[in-house]
């Protein structure tokens, strides 16, 4: 882990009980007996709704023996269950919301690990989520090597200071070569590569179905292609703060594996049934815990 990385003063202050951490929008705080029964966390897994990691949980639990699924009683912003090793958590649409759950979670992890950075950095992460694909047909799986903002370039935030820090946000190569491997034979398309995470779903998308009219819809071809010269699988909305935030603190294992709804290339909305957007959102899941059944048994 990075050491210099980590926020002690505070963490290291609720380890010690001089204070209380209220992880605010999760409901829970460090004084909460319920987080007792997760110290064995090995996996945090996120995804956009609720609804869908609650279901996640259960079946997660079924293959468990039917293991409690603790949930927090809190659900105006996240919903979080935990079941057997892993911590199911919604973040919300976008980087500003799954943030938030983000450094909420990398705090509780370090609450629920002691401080102990080996443990800490045992920990796996993933987001199984949907996205725009480049040049894929709907339904196909893509497991992302990197990703980067609408230019580009990798994610930054205002430092602070009259500056922007930039963050690293590759995911690590190993674990996108585990998943794929682990869902050989399954039939399901997979593709490993690029993606682009965007702050907001129309005019950063380059969609032409939205109600303002910018500039940018003459370069949205232009913009897709670019992309695709590039290595870019798929569009969403979160992977360039979640792989910028765990590189920050020196996490191995991470992941995010996004399920296409629709090919950006041949157009903007998404067309899918309801049918079919839940298998495809089943199929992610599929791929993602063939690989978690490999690391946490
Ligand atoms: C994918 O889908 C959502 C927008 O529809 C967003 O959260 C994302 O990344
Ligand atoms: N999510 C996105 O962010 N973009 C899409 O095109 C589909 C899902």
């Amino acid at each position: 882990m990075h050491d210099e990385h980590i926020n002690h003063e505070f963490l290291d202050a609720v380890l010690a009980g001089e204070e209380v951490d209220a992880y605010y929008h999760l409901g829970v705080t460090s004084s909460d007996p319920v987080l007792e029964g997760m110290r064995n966390v090995r996996a945090i897994i996120m995804g956009g709704s609720g609804a869908r990691m609650d279901e996640f949980a259960h079946r997660w639990s079924a293959e468990h023996g039917d293991s409690d699924v603790i949930a927090f009683p809190k659900e105006e912003r996240f919903t979080t269950r935990y079941t057997s090793g892993v911590l199911f958590v919604s973040h919300g649409m976008g980087m500003p919301s799954a943030s938030i759950a983000v450094q909420e979670l990398m705090r509780l992890v370090y609450f629920l690990k002691r401080g102990d950075q080996t443990a800490i950095a045992d920990v796996f992460w993933a987001r199984v989520g949907t996205s725009g694909g480049v040049g894929l047909p709907a339904g196909t799986i893509v497991v992302t090597t990197e990703a980067l903002m609408a230019d580009l370039k990798p994610y930054r935030l205002l430092d602070g200071g009259d500056g922007l820090h930039w963050f690293e946000s590759t995911f690590p190569r190993d674990t996108v070569d585990g998943i794929v491997a682990a869902n050989e034979g399954s039939g399901i398309p997979i593709a490993a590569g690029r993606t682009v995470a965007t702050d907001e779903f129309f005019i950063e998308q380059f969609r032409l179905d939205g109600a303002i009219r910018l500039a940018h819809s003459a370069r949205k071809m232009e913009w897709l292609r670019w992309l695709d010269e590039n290595g870019v699988r798929n569009i969403e909305m979160e992977g360039a703060m979640l792989a910028a935030y765990l590189n920050y603190w020196g996490f191995r294992r991470f992941a995010m594996v996004c399920t296409t709804l629709v090919n950006r290339l041949e157009g903007d909305q998404v067309h899918a049934t309801p049918a079919e957007i839940h298998e495809y959102t089943e199929r992610s899941g599929d791929v993602l815990f063939r690989y978690l059944r490999t690391i946490i048994p």
